[in-house]
């Protein structure tokens, strides 16, 4: 019998929250369900709800600032800069080597054409005031007298040979140059009895003294002229003029 009358109060409050959830549901933040329906008792609490947003920055502290820290690593280097604007013109520059050596060169070539020309003259004077005739060799001496092997050596140094008469006319010319006993570029120091000519062969031309060549005493390889152009083989080691001789 008191079913009833109780059925019909659950009944009332569901539809009155059916009605009203909304004002139900907003008096459920501030009130139990007790309040808007029916006394029950309390269930366990809820869990935690979720962390809420972050709160601003606060203040700065109002502590002692701490101690300055360390300068921090060197940056990164900066991009290269636009070229700079050109600078000023220079002075004029000096003229080039090779116009310089072109020059020297062009000098040197006339200096060279005037001592040849120079040279030339000199020669010309030199064989004319000897009396050398064109065509002909032509013999000079320093009047000097020397062992063979010096006359060799100085005519050598002159660029010439020792006299060597090839024939009669030169024989005379050796002579007229000599004037005194010289020294002729003819020996048998090779093979004993064969005289040859220094620059090689046998003789084609001789003016032997009578009786000569003898190879006297211990050996006679060199040849002398005497004052009257005849020939006489004496020791190498004698002393007589060195005439030497230049080609025509
Ligand atoms: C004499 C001759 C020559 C020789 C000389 C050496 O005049 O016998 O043949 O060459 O003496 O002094
Ligand atoms: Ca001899
Ligand atoms: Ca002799």
């Amino acid at each position: 019998m008191l079913l009833l009358p109780l059925l019909l109060v659950l009944l009332l409050s569901v539809v009155t929250v059916a009605s009203e959830t909304k004002t139900c549901e907003d008096a459920q933040k501030t009130c139990s369900v007790i309040t808007c329906g029916i006394p029950v008792t309390n269930g366990t609490p809820g869990r935690d709800g979720r962390d809420g947003l972050k709160g601003e920055k606060g203040d700065p502290g109002q502590g002692l600032r701490g101690l300055q820290g360390p300068p921090g690593k060197l940056g990164p280097p900066g991009n290269i800069g636009a070229p700079g604007a050109p600078g000023p013109k220079g002075p004029k520059g000096d003229r080039g080597d090779s116009s310089i050596a072109e020059t020297k060169l062009a000098n040197l070539e006339r200096e060279i054409r005037s001592l040849k020309s120079e040279l030339n003259l000199i020669k010309k004077l030199q064989t004319f005031s000897l009396g050398k005739k064109s065509g002909k060799k032509f013999y000079v001496t320093n009047g000097e007298k020397m062992p063979f092997s010096q006359v060799k050596a100085l005519c050598t140094e002159l660029q010439a040979t020792v006299a060597t008469p090839k024939n009669a006319e030169e024989n005379k010319a050796i002579q007229d140059v000599a004037r005194d006993i010289a020294f002729l570029g003819i020996t048998d120091e090779v093979t004993e009895g064969q005289f040859t000519y220094l620059t090689g062969g046998r003789l084609t031309y001789s003016n032997w003294k009578t009786n000569e060549p003898n190879d006297y005493g211990s050996g006679e390889d060199c040849v002398i002229i005497l004052k009257e152009g005849l020939w006489n083989d004496v020791s190498c080691s004698s002393s007589f003029l060195a005439v030497c001789e230049f080609p025509a």
